[in-house]
């Protein structure tokens, strides 16, 4: 908390939000009965993978809440498998593509997983998972288990692709594919999910290619953000024909003197992206529950403020881009509707067409991705103007109680500093006596 306050220090606004999320926000109320030791686990283990998005799956309402927490454990569990290189591939293709069968076997557990692996122990008691995953409803059993089939089968077919395990991905086509089978998947899954629950309509579940751009978006900034991780384990997801443009192999782009081909490449890339906002935010719109919209939209509204902050910005390249806590917590605080949201992703497109500039060989190209979420937002939510206006109040008031929080942190800090300065001063004075 006290570091991403001071990240914040001078934006007062995220301040406040950081406050309002610690302290005033409502928490569902909701206990897991102790003898129920396998859910237990199973949200134990959900807090541990991801904790800031283990807090929006417990916000969901309670019809949807643990299919998509072990919908999200039993992705883990596959992910876990697909990027251990230490497992053989022999070895690692039958695991894969029986996936979708192991998590009917009660008492499966695996403990293969290299030491390193970061959620080997998800894998050691599996087991956990599978009892609860035995536990849905057979609607919900039947779309993890389609999910899981397609995205292990897959995976497993990717592992085993020479090309793709020298070079990395090579066509943007490949990029669409490759990013289709780990994310694009579960959009089109959760989906399913939601129709099920009859808390989404029916329809929902047909929209097979919004559902998959949800995943795209986040996956693709995913990927160009991680560039650096990647590229130190040998892993090279950003196409080949994206970087071959600007350099003969993916890793010259950090290397000096080839600056302006890296931040080239960075806007080629993250136009690619880009174009998939539009469809995000048409699927964003046809949600009626709240929990739902809610879940949905927050990493949404995250991918597009990463998206702004890696364009154009050369530490893609020396370390990991992130936005600041206090940034997302005010990007949580405000997913409460699509006029935000969309509010959101204009705001957002605005701070990319600033960056952009007439020597960046996809200037067009970029003001025309960014001018198409303007258009989204006056096409479909014309009053979006007058909503935003009204909202001010309320921004205004986030402000004010951050402004003042920083003033007084900001004089703590001085006045901490001085006491530190004079009591140096002393211990200075004290040796010269
Ligand atoms: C997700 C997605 C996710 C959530 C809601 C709707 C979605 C629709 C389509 C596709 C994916 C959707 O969200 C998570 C978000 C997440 O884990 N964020 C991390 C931050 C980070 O940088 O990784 C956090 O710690 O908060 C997500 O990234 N993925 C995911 C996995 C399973 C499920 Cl059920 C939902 C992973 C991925 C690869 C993008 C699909």
């Amino acid at each position: 908390m006290a570091t991403s306050f001071f990240q914040s220090i001078f934006y007062p606004s995220e301040i406040g939000a950081l406050i309002q999320y610690k302290f005033f926000r409502p928490s569902p109320n909701r206990v897991i009965p102790p003898e129920q030791k396998a859910k237990v686990r199973c949200y134990e283990f959900l807090n541990k993978t991801s904790r800031s998005f283990a807090t929006v799956i417990k916000e969901l309402d309670d019809d949807i809440r643990d299919a998509v927490c072990i919908f999200y454990l039993v992705l883990r569990g596959l992910d876990t498998i697909e990027d251990d290189m230490s497992i053989p591939i022999e070895k690692k293709e039958p695991l894969l593509r029986n996936f979708c069968k192991t998590i009917y076997k009660k008492g499966w557990t695996f403990d293969e997983n290299g030491p390193n692996e970061k959620d080997r122990q998800l894998l050691v008691e599996f087991d956990v998972v599978i009892d609860e995953f035995l536990g849905l409803g057979k609607k919900f059993q039947d779309v993890i288990v389609d999910i899981t089939d397609k995205m292990g089968n897959g995976m497993a077919d990717y592992a085993k692709d020479a090309a793709y395990n020298k070079y990395g991905v090579i066509t943007n086509k490949d990029f669409d594919k490759y990013c289709h089978y780990v994310a694009g998947l579960v959009g089109i899954g959760l989906s399913s999910l939601f129709s099920t629950s009859g808390l989404e309509k029916p329809e929902l579940a047909k929209e097979i290619e919004l559902s998959n751009s949800m995943g795209l978006f986040l996956q693709k900034t995913n990927i160009i953000r991680d560039y650096l991780d990647d590229l130190l384990v040998n892993r090279r997801f950003w196409p080949k024909e994206i970087w071959s443009k600007y350099v003969d192999d993916l890793a010259d782009l950090r290397k000096p003197g080839n600056e302006k081909k890296a931040i080239d490449c960075l806007s080629t890339i993250v136009l690619n992206a880009l174009q998939h906002a539009p469809e995000c935010l048409t699927y964003l719109n046809k949600l009626q529950n709240k929990s739902i919209f809610s879940f949905c939209a927050i990493p949404q509204v995250m991918a597009i403020a990463t998206l702004a902050l890696l364009f154009k910005n050369y530490n893609v390249y020396t370390s990991v881009v992130k936005i600041r806590k206090g940034e997302t917590v005010k990007l949580i605080l405000k997913c409460t509707n699509i006029f935000e949201v969309a509010n959101i992703f204009r705001y957002y497109a605005r701070v990319i067409i600033q960056k952009n500039d007439s020597k960046d060989p996809n200037f067009m190209k970029i003001s025309v991705a960014c001018g198409k979420i303007e258009q989204w937002c006056q096409t479909n939510l014309p009053d979006i103007d007058s909503y935003s206006s009204s909202q001010q109040d309320n921004d205004i008031m986030m402000f004010l109680i951050g402004f003042i929080l920083s003033a007084f942190a900001a004089y703590l800090l001085y006045y901490v500093n001085q006491e530190h300065l004079d009591y140096k001063g002393r211990e200075t004075l004290d040796v010269f006596d």
